[in-house]
This record gives structure tokens, sequence and C-alpha cells, in this order.
């Protein structure tokens, strides 16, 4: 089987080529990513030499180029986009831009050679929940996103169902919490702190740091989504989390501390990110009663095996961390 993936240089897309060349040594793997900012083909070098991958440099934008890529696969598995949502309040154009068009560019072409097409979207599109609640958003759940982000998300999963209903495609949906894990832009709040503390500065913490996650380490994201395109049923959504419950970005910010040797008076408050949602819960009954999965990192173990990563990988996020703050800065 060959899958075409987008946006395979950046985080999750980076871990899922690993992954899938690794498990599915009969597959091919062709990578369309733009490379911007967020697409680094440095977190990919270990692959790049395999005769099953391939990586073109272009953009999800581009329908020739798109329906070229996606006659030659087999199925296309859908990480490109923009997807921080601090750059979303500054720049809310190329948003929209990448995550709704790019994903209608895709489908036409999926749609044109009726290909399955599996798209990555988040928990974020429903919006979020109250804090000392047991509430967590399943696959019942109504959207109601309330950031740019969210809402081109939201956008482009209504229109991948759209596709479904009223041509026939065949689609996956996976909506997955946060992600944590290897090879993520330092930008994102867990590699923030860590880059900083190594660099001898504070960690930031937005507002009153009572907000909640539910963090996923990103190789169960990865499983999540093989148990997908092999058993997943057609035309359905699986929401994916992890294994914590209501853990604050406080208190992670006092574990990565504690884990990093470092006192807590390197944490500082800042300014709250408008709009910030404050807490997201996922529930996965379903993918794990009908495909049998479930999380097998626990947070705590994983969060100290990110550490260790970024403190020995300086040379893939040294480069990155100085474009990554800029945005704080604007
Ligand atoms: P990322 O920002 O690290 O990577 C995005 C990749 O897409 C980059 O390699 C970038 O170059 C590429 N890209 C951007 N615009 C493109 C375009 N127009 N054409 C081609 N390539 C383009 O993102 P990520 O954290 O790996 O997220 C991947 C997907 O998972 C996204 O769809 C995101 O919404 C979703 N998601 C992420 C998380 C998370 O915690 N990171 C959680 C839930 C869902
Ligand atoms: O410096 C920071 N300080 C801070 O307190 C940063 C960067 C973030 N935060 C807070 C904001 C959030 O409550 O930490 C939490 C996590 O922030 P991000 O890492 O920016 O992630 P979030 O906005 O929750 O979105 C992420 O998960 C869902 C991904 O970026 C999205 O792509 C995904 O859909």
């Amino acid at each position: 089987m060959t899958l075409l993936v987008t946006g395979g240089a950046g985080f999750i897309g980076s871990n899922f080529i690993r992954y899938w060349l690794e498990k599915y040594p009969e597959d091919d793997i062709i990578n369309l990513d733009a490379l911007t900012y967020a697409g680094n083909l440095a977190s990919l070098k270990d692959v790049e030499q395999s005769s099953r991958y391939s990586f073109i440099q272009g953009n999800i934008l581009d329908a020739d180029l798109v329906g070229d890529l996606v006659e030659k696969a087999d199925k296309i598995v859908h990480f490109a986009a923009e997807s921080h949502n601090d750059r979303a309040i500054l720049d809310p154009g190329i948003f929209i831009e990448t995550n709704i068009k790019g994903t209608f560019t895709l489908l036409e072409a999926a749609k044109k050679y009726n290909k399955h097409f599996h798209h990555i979207s988040t928990d974020e599109v429903f919006g979020h929940l109250e804090l000392g609640t047991d509430d967590a958003f399943s696959e019942t759940t109504p959207y109601a996103p309330r950031s740019p982000y969210s809402a081109s998300k939201a956008g482009s999963d209504h229109i991948v169902r759209a596709y479904h209903e009223t041509y026939g495609l065949p689609i996956t949906i996976t909506n997955c919490s946060n992600n944590f894990g290897p090879y993520q832009h330092p930008e994102k709040f867990i590699p923030r702190m860590i880059t900083d503390i190594i660099d001898g500065g504070t960690v930031k913490i937005y507002g009153d740091g009572l907000y909640v996650r539910d963090w996923l380490y990103v190789l169960d994201h990865c499983r999540a989504i093989d148990a997908v395109l092999s058993k997943g049923k057609n035309g359905e959504t699986y929401l994916v989390g992890g294994m914590t419950s209501d853990v604050s970005n406080k208190d992670i910010a006092l574990k990565v501390l504690e884990i990093m040797g470092v006192s807590e008076d390197k944490i500082a408050y800042v300014a709250d990110r408008p709009g910030h949602d404050r807490r997201y819960a996922v529930d996965w009954t379903k993918i794990h009663n009908e495909l049998g999965w479930q999380p097998e990192h626990s947070f705590e173990e994983w969060l100290k095996e990110t550490v260790a990563w970024y403190q020995n990988h300086e040379s893939w996020w040294r480069p990155l961390k100085e474009r990554a703050e800029s945005i704080y800065t604007k």
C-alpha cells in the first residue's frame, strides 16, 4: 500500500511516518509538505534514505500537484495544517487558507480518484468544558469552536463529512487531544518550557495557569490512526485521548521543573491567551470498544522521556527556538 501523508515534516506527521515505515515493511509513503516554519526535514533524517519513502515539497492548495499524488496513493492521511493557537490569534487568514481550503483541495482529488481520506483533527472543535466537572467530549458532542484555529479545523471536519455524505467518498476522522513527545516545535507549551529552562529562563504560564488539557503521547496517537486506518468503519469519527485526568498547566510546569531540578521561582505568570479554552477532556470509549485501542504511554513517565529527548537533541530545536519566541514578542 502507498500512503500519501500530508504535513509529514511536522511534529505528529514525522512521528507517524517513522512509526508506519517500521511497522509495515511492505508499505510506501509519499510525504507532501510545504515546509512552512513548522515543517522540518531534520525530523525525518533517519528515514530519508529509505527506498519506501519519498518527499515532495509542495502546498496542499496546489490542485495539480495534489491530483498527481493522490492518483498514486491508496490512502491519504491528512496532517498538514496551521496548528498553533497563538499564531491563529495574530494571523488567522492562513489558517482559513490551509486548514479549510487546503483540505477542500485534497478532498476534490480524493473524490476524483475515489481514495480513502483520513482526516486528522482536534478535540478543540468541541469548544471547552468547565473546571471541576467530569464532563468529557465524545463523538456526539456538538461542535462549538471558540478560536480561529479550532473554527478552521471544525470547518475542515464538516467538509470532510459532507464529501462522504454527498459524494460517497470513503473517509474516517480522528479528533485527538494535545499531543506531546519528540519533534514538537518549541513554540508549544511543553517544549517551550523545557527549552526555556535549558536556556536558564523562566517558564511562561498564561493567566492563572488553571487551564486543563488532555495529554496524549504522540506514539499513542500514531497507534490510534493505525487502528482507524486498519479497522475503522467508513464514514466514522473516533475521538482519541490520553491517560491524564485534569492536570493543570501549572501542575505540568511544576512537574517539568522538578524533573529538571529547577526551583519553582522560575515560573512567570504572563498575559492570558485571548479566548483561552478552559478545559479539554476526551472520552475515548468508542475507539477502545470498537477498535481495541487505548493509550499505553503514561503521562508521568513519558514527560520525563520527553524532557530527556529535548536535553539530548539541542541541535534539532535550537534553530527553531529564536523564531518560535519571536511570535511572543509581537
Ligand atoms: P505542525 O504544525 O507541527 O506540522 C504541520 C505540518 O504541515 C508542517 O510540516 C508544515 O510544513 C505542513 N504544512 C502547513 N501548511 C501546509 C500546506 N499548505 N501545504 C503542505 N504542508 C503544509 O502540526 P502537528 O502538531 O504535527 O499537527 C498535525 C495535525 O494534527 C494538524 O492537522 C493539527 O490540527 C492536528 N492536531 C494536532 C494536535 C497537537 O497536539 N499537536 C492535537 C490535535 C490535532
Ligand atoms: O507558553 C505557553 N504558556 C502556556 O501557559 C504556551 C505556549 C501555552 N500555554 C498554555 C495554553 C494552553 O492552555 O498551555 C496550554 C497548551 O498550549 P499549546 O501547547 O499552545 O496547545 P493548545 O493551544 O492547547 O493546542 C494544541 O493542542 C490541540 C495544539 O497546538 C493544537 O494543534 C491541537 O489541536
